[in-house]
């Protein structure tokens, strides 16, 4: 639940990486309390060495940034073949080299070293408070997980939201309250349009679509069929509201946005952030749907390429290709799978835009099916798999074991394993960490690494096998 996050800034295609990890040791009773009792320890000590790792990376480019927009108004761009956004040519750099404008550099470059360490500290402690509530989470019995304990973990992030909105004094129910089973009307809006049942107003319902397709879960799921009847509660809100959209059109903000985005408020956040999914949107970037929520941000897909470089990694889940595009700059070759077929021919084109098709095997496949058949190895393999939809937040903690898709994160583990010791999983950022690190196997570490844009956290990276943790430990 992000309701008491600060947002320090979040700004599109500009907006900074920071990526904080934790090695940890999946003993049989792990002690996760020692974990948080070391990290308050060192708590400043971690700090510095992060922010020293991060503007090591990043403080050049930060500097020259920041100095462009504060002096020459000089328009940026980034290049997705660059970590680092790179200067437009308009924005010649000055002549540094005498003396004074030596000095006058310097005393700049420290001016944005503090500012940014400021900032850095900020989310820092966003990261600790969020680990912080993540390892004192309570264990899931995630073999013991039936339909009904599921429904009990989302009714306890219910209460959670409920309370919260007691808390603030706001209304805590919106609509009437009459629940009746109207799964038959949805099904038929589900016809009509992809995406609706994902998104209405601020909410989301993908789940819901679910439910309806599972005969066992319409009965057993009762919260979810509030769901339903809650978002027939929005349809004519939402009616009224799709007609300002449609005026917006005019809008030149809201020029060219693919109409299926239109037609589904929740999408237009994902369109307004595109350039911060592709740099290269503007070129032709295709994308469906699901691919919209859940592509992987271009940062985050750059910074997972750099750390995972090597001869050949398979992307089991490609989509439309925001990770392999970029597995693509940095390893020999890559294997992108994807069992929808109009992904795969989209990640092509998305591919061919950026210029690394031909670096790229796509294959269309289960990957639950390909693991069953001998197959060839890989130096890494890279797992992300759908969550179940934007409804995923929706829980307190994530339960890795029971809700991502097409398996849960032990068989997908299973799976990987066959091709490679090397794998990488992306999860939700509420994804429970005690079971994240148990898949490490008894004896094994795994570490885990939170990605964040901006101050905001979008997602954690779990990854496993010796030859590619981080040799740093807490
Ligand atoms: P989000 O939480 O829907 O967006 O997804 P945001 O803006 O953080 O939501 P907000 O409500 O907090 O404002 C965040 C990121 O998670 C996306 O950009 C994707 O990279 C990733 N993601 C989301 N979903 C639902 C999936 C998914 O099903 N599978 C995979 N692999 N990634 C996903
Ligand atoms: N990382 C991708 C997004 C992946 S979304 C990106 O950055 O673009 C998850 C993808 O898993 C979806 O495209 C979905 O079609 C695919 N998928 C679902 N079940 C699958 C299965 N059994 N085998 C292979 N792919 C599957």
């Amino acid at each position: 639940m992000d309701m008491h996050q600060n947002f320090v800034e979040s700004s599109g295609p500009q907006s900074r990486l920071y990526v904080f990890n934790q090695i940890f040791e999946a003993e049989r009773n792990v002690n996760f309390g020692r974990y948080l009792e070391l990290f308050q320890k060192i708590y400043e000590a971690s700090q510095q060495n992060s922010f020293l790792e991060f503007w090591t990376t990043n403080g050049d480019s930060i500097v020259s940034e920041e100095y462009w927009r504060e002096h020459e108004g000089g328009q940026k761009s980034v290049d997705s073949s660059e970590t680092d956004p790179i200067i437009c040519e308009n924005s010649e750099k000055a002549d540094y080299n005498s003396a004074e404008n030596n000095l006058l550099w310097q005393q700049y470059y420290e001016k944005i070293y503090v500012e940014q360490y400021q900032v850095f500290a900020i989310i820092f402690y966003e990261y600790y408070k969020h680990l912080h509530k993540s390892l004192e989470a309570k264990d899931i019995e995630s073999s013991k997980c039936t339909v009904n304990d599921q429904n009990q973990l989302i009714n306890e992030s219910i209460v959670d939201e409920f309370q919260q909105l007691q808390l603030l004094g706001l209304p805590t129910s919106f609509g009437k309250n009459q629940r009746n089973n109207k799964t038959n009307t949805k099904r038929e809006t589900k016809q009509h349009n992809i995406c609706s049942g994902f998104f209405s107003d601020e909410e989301d319902y993908s789940g819901i679509m679910d439910t309806i397709d599972n005969p066992e879960l319409q009965v057993n799921n009762q919260k979810d069929l509030n769901d339903i009847e809650d978002a027939e509660d929005k349809t004519s809100i939402y009616a009224i509201k799709k007609k300002t959209i449609e005026k917006k059109k005019k809008n030149r903000k809201l020029r060219n946005v693919p109409e299926f985005l239109l037609e589904n408020k929740g999408m237009l956040k994902y369109w307004r952030k595109r350039f911060s999914l592709f740099s290269r949107y503007d070129d032709g970037i295709r994308l469906d749907c699901e691919s919209w929520f859940s592509v992987t941000p271009e940062k985050i897909a750059i910074h997972m390429a750099d750390r995972l470089a090597c001869d050949l990694i398979i992307d089991a889940f490609c989509g439309c290709g925001g990770n392999a595009i970029q597995f693509a700059r940095t390893c020999k070759r890559v294997v992108a799978i994807d069992i929808d077929p109009i992904k795969i021919s989209m990640a092509k084109h998305n591919a061919t835009i950026y210029g690394v098709a031909d670096k790229i095997d796509f294959i269309v496949g289960d990957f639950l099916q390909i693991g069953q058949h001998g197959q060839f190895q890989s130096d890494v393999i890279f797992l992300s798999p759908p969550w179940g939809g934007p409804k995923y937040k929706r829980k307190t903690d994530y339960d890795i074991e029971n809700y991502l898709q097409p398996a849960g994160a032990t068989k997908l583990m299973e799976i990987a394993k066959t091709f490679s010791d090397n794998v990488v999983l992306y999860l939700p950022r509420n994804a429970h960490i005690k079971q994240v690190v148990k898949l490490a196997g008894e004896g094994n570490r795994c570490e885990v690494e939170h990605n964040y844009l901006d101050s905001r956290l979008v997602a954690i990276t779990a990854i496993y096998g010796e030859n590619i943790l981080k040799s740093k430990d807490l």
